[in-house]
């Protein structure tokens, strides 16, 4: 029986490749060229799975052209790529990696709230610049974050392993808001606080954006959630561009309306707002809170499995739907 036919939409580690290249007939992209929608459509018109990033868009005109296709397994644990409609009801199953990044995350999340509350980005520049003469009182001061107000919008593991973090290692009181409350025995386990968004946003010295990006978390932050916050207050991005409105963000770290910003996911990236480019009190890196080896194999391998166990008849491991129809003839 011949292999089922997969497409790897970008590049990722060679050996991973080899991996599917012992399950499927493999169509990888090792020169990881960027393919426009189009170019996408065409390489999946003749295939029955992929492996995608979180930037290739998997809608109701890319799923017409690729009438084979059954699964779509994204090496992230967002999915906002996915139109899970349109997935479910043309029978696609969609995949993604959760747990394997959540400590790796959180860990990247906190190191940002450090960065962007202590100035080290800003601090440094100065210094490469050839600035620094003479030390002065308050050169650089910035907040504290022991002792502090985490507040922690979106409260899934990685939410939690902030919050843990803060807690346990920083003794930083810990609010939370989230769609659901957590159960009584996960906000012990993570010491925080559940409280209304207003409530974080006004009492919150550091406020840590967490939350999936769909429509209702469009512009979760913008110029009027801004103005709620502590003047003194500092903001971290480790979600999805589009949770907070660049623009009025800009806006307000240029006005000093809040102290500073961290951010690792900008809306329309890798294009980031130029007005954030200018502003000295922002901290920013190109999305790489999933970064270290360890994770990004293990999200690459979790996309693997979930592709050869479906493959296998053993169904995916990390679903994030349940699609209408799984029969294996074209639609
Ligand atoms: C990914 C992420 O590296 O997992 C996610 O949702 O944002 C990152 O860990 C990125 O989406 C590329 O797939």
């Amino acid at each position: 029986m011949s292999k089922p036919r997969i497409l790897i939409a970008r590049a990722i580690f060679p050996d991973i490749v080899d991996r599917l290249r012992q399950h499927f007939d493999v169509q990888d992209n090792p020169e990881d060229v960027i393919w426009s929608p189009a170019e996408l459509a065409e390489r999946l018109a003749d295939k029955d799975g992929a492996f995608t990033t979180g930037s290739q868009r998997i809608d109701a005109t890319l799923l017409a052209a690729a009438p084979r296709l059954k699964i779509v397994a994204n090496m992230a644990v967002g999915y906002n790529n996915f139109d899970v409609d349109a997935m479910t009801a043309a029978g696609v199953q969609g995949t993604n990696t959760p747990d394997v990044l959540t400590e790796t995350t959180a860990d990247f999340g906190f190191a940002l709230l450090m960065a962007t509350a202590r100035r080290m980005t800003e601090s440094e520049h100065y210094l490469r610049a050839g600035n620094w003469t003479k030390w002065s009182y308050d050169m650089f001061a910035g907040s504290d974050i022991h002792g502090s107000t985490l507040g922690i919008i979106g409260m899934g593991r990685i939410g939690q392993g902030i919050a843990r973090r803060g807690a346990f290692g920083f003794g930083m009181k810990v609010v939370y808001h989230n769609r659901s409350r957590l159960s009584p025995a996960l906000e012990a386990e993570c010491k925080a606080t559940y409280v209304g968004k207003e409530e974080l946003l006004r009492t919150a010295d550091h406020v840590v954006l967490v939350v999936p990006y769909t429509a209702a978390s469009h512009h979760t932050i913008g110029a009027a959630e801004l103005a709620q916050m502590k003047p003194t207050a500092t903001l971290i991005n480790i979600a999805r561009g589009g949770i907070v409105d660049d623009a009025a963000l800009a806006v307000a770290l240029r006005e000093g309306r809040i102290a500073a910003a961290g951010l690792d996911v900008f809306e329309g990236e890798p294009r980031v707002h130029p007005d954030l480019l200018t502003v000295p009190n922002v901290v920013l890196t190109p999305h790489i809170a999933s970064a270290t080896v360890p994770t990004r194999r293990a999200m690459a391998n979790l996309a693997a499995d979930n592709l050869i166990a479906f493959f296998d008849g053993r169904g995916p491991l990390t679903p994030v739907n349940q699609p209408v129809s799984t029969t294996t003839a074209p639609r």
